[in-house]
């Protein structure tokens, strides 16, 4: 069923506790951790409990939640203090565009010079 737990995906373990995370910032619906393999100063991934292969799965789900995960990566960006020097907010969407983990995660870089992407 849409949202429930997947016996294969990596963030539902750490949702469930099974695997261990390094955790900034909870919410009811969201999860917040530091990247396992950094690419910027902050590099945060902040999680719906619930498992939806990706962000527009989530949005065309429970789009209330989609705004909810927004917010925390806004929270998470001033808490980590990036949002005065700017940050990103990154959806990596399909194995070809680098997603690895199938369960929706937003990345929030910053602390570092970002390119511009687009
Ligand atoms: P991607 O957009 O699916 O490529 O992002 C997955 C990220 O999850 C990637 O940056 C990993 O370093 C990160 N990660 C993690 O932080 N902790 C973990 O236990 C695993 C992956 I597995």
């Amino acid at each position: 069923m849409a949202g429930e737990p997947q016996a294969d995906c990596l963030f539902c373990k750490i949702v469930a506790g099974d695997i261990p995370a390094t955790i900034v910032r909870e919410s009811p619906n969201t999860i917040s951790f530091r990247d396992i393999n950094p690419q910027a100063p902050t590099h945060v991934l902040v999680i719906p409990r619930v498992h939806y292969a990706n962000a527009a799965e989530l949005a065309d789900n429970e789009p209330q939640l989609c705004g909810e995960l927004l917010s925390e990566a806004g929270a998470v960006a001033e808490q980590e203090k990036v949002d005065v020097t700017g940050y990103r907010i990154v959806f990596n969407t399909g194995a070809g565009a680098g997603q690895t983990v199938f369960h929706t995660h937003a990345h929030v870089l910053g602390g570092r010079d970002l390119q511009r992407l687009v």
